[in-house]
């Protein structure tokens, strides 16, 4: 039925810097950590990088007037910090802001929503080296300047604004894993980073409080629920464990103010919790986000700790260095401080995409219902998608399996909002195609194709898939399939 989503329900698509902008050295702006570590060989899938990407900087009205085509409400990107403060916490590039402010503009005057985030995993490389990046408190004021900048900037014409994006995925990735910049693989380190970010966060949504206060502000989380993989109790310990460690150690700060009570006292007990001081914990009680942004991809499953052979088969043969999700103990316990707790392993029940990550629809009605239960923000699912493989064929892209993906997503949603969840809007992840950070640009998940291969930038023609016309119908019936 028509009247299931909200009248005003937002229906958006998404996008990050890095992932679309190219021009990386352009119009003053400055390197960011992702630019340094790209440019490295051997860090990313057959050494792509983010230098030209789609171009979407000299592309800008063309991809936006697609936007429009399709009927879009909302449209969510992020700006590049190092493309506003090259140096990170110095002076504001002027021609950098403009773009941004180009951009809003082209995207107002198509009545199209601008949702903008602030910061999507590209810090001003200069941060990193002038301070140790999200490892130092210094990094902190420099966030707020770079917020506030922004906040005066665009506090008329934005209304919806994420302050980080999937803080779980790239401090898992770039302080634990170390296949994301700055390549650290410890730990207690990545504990750490989080509370630095965790502060930073705070900051700016007070910030925003202040300086914008018709704006709504929140975190976007990369967000799964996690299933036992039977029925056994120790198996449902172990998902209770694993909700702490892949959920609520940050959605219990972001929502509620505080570090999950008992994943303080676990940390403690493993010498893993961070320095938190009394100024901090008052600091993170006063940070009221006004919503809460999901990305859903898919869950997890998991089983208790089998003591003789702490990570299953099956969760080795899935681990996926590409699957920012699974927050999967590895063999080196000393770097996985859950592995007594549980074991990620593979869902019987769930078929897979070609990058083996596991498909579940009605994962995200469980998801949004339990976040939604435990927190009561209103909810806004700021990516979704299915990664492929997409062939150009005659000039057409039949991407009938991106649509079968969406769809059941969008049915689960619309029972989760059925059954009472409040939510703001929808974005899919993502409008064009895009460079995923480990896969280079074969992994593919826009509704428009980009005529680009990993070797270069072809002629970045934007040719509409059948998904795009999907989308287009789906949003002028406000969601009704
Ligand atoms: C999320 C990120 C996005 C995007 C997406 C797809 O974690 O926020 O930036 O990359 O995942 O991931 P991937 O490109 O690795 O398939």
């Amino acid at each position: 039925k028509l009247d299931d989503f909200p009248p005003d329900f937002l229906w958006g698509a998404a996008s990050a810097a890095y992932q679309i902008e190219g021009a990386y050295d352009e119009d003053g702006k400055g390197p960011s950590i992702w630019d340094v570590y790209a440019h490295q060989p051997g860090n990313t899938f057959n050494g792509t990088t983010g230098d030209v990407a789609i171009d979407h900087y000299h592309h800008m009205a063309e991809d936006v007037a697609l936007m429009a085509k399709m009927g879009l409400k909302a449209y969510r990107f992020s700006v590049a910090w190092a493309r506003v403060i090259p140096d990170g916490d110095g002076a504001v590039n002027e021609a950098g802001l403009d773009f941004y402010r180009r951009l809003i503009r082209e995207l107002k005057q198509n009545g199209i929503e601008p949702v903008l985030t602030l910061y999507h995993w590209d810090l001003p490389q200069a941060l990193q080296d002038k301070y140790g990046g999200w490892e130092s408190r210094e990094v902190i004021p420099a966030f707020a300047k770079y917020c506030r900048t922004l906040f005066t900037a665009f506090k008329d014409d934005v209304k919806y604004w994420v302050t980080f994006n999937e803080q779980n995925v790239f401090t898992g990735l770039g302080y634990r894993w170390g296949n994301h910049p700055p390549k650290v693989q410890d730990v207690r380190r990545m504990f750490a980073a989080n509370h630095i970010v965790n502060l930073a966060n705070a900051i700016a949504i007070k910030l925003f409080h202040e300086l914008v206060p018709n704006g709504l502000i929140g975190p976007s989380f990369g967000y799964g629920p996690v299933y036992p993989l039977t029925g056994a109790p120790t198996d449902v310990l172990a998902a209770v464990n694993a909700d702490d460690f892949n959920n609520n150690w940050w959605l219990d700060v972001y929502c509620r103010g505080e570090y999950p009570y008992f994943m303080e006292k676990t940390l403690t007990r493993m010498g893993l919790m961070p320095d938190v001081t009394d100024a901090d914990r008052a600091l993170l009680k006063q940070a009221h986000p006004d919503f809460l942004g999901i990305n859903y991809y898919h869950g997890g499953t998991v089983q208790q700790n089998r003591l003789e052979k702490p990570v299953a088969e099956a969760a080795k043969k899935d681990f996926s260095a590409t699957d920012p999700y699974l927050m999967q103990p590895k063999e080196d316990q000393a770097q996985s401080p859950e592995v007594p707790m549980f074991n990620a392993v593979a869902n019987p029940y769930l078929k897979k995409t070609d990058w083996g990550w596991e498909i579940d629809p009605v994962g995200f009605r469980v998801g949004l219902r339990q976040v939604y239960e435990k927190y009561r923000l209103p909810l806004f699912v700021t990516e979704n998608g299915l990664g492929a493989v997409d062939q150009l064929a005659n000039g057409e892209v039949d991407d009938q399996y991106r649509i079968d993906y969406l769809a059941a997503h969008l049915r689960t949603m619309k029972e989760a909002i059925t059954d009472g969840v409040e939510m703001i809007g929808y974005c899919a992840w993502s409008f064009t195609d895009l460079l995923s950070w480990l896969n280079g640009y074969r992994k593919r998940y826009g509704f428009v194709y980009v005529d680009r291969d990993d070797d270069g930038p072809k002629q970045l023609r934007r040719i509409p898939k059948k998904s795009y016309y999907w989308y287009q119908q789906i949003i002028a019936q406000n969601g009704a399939q």
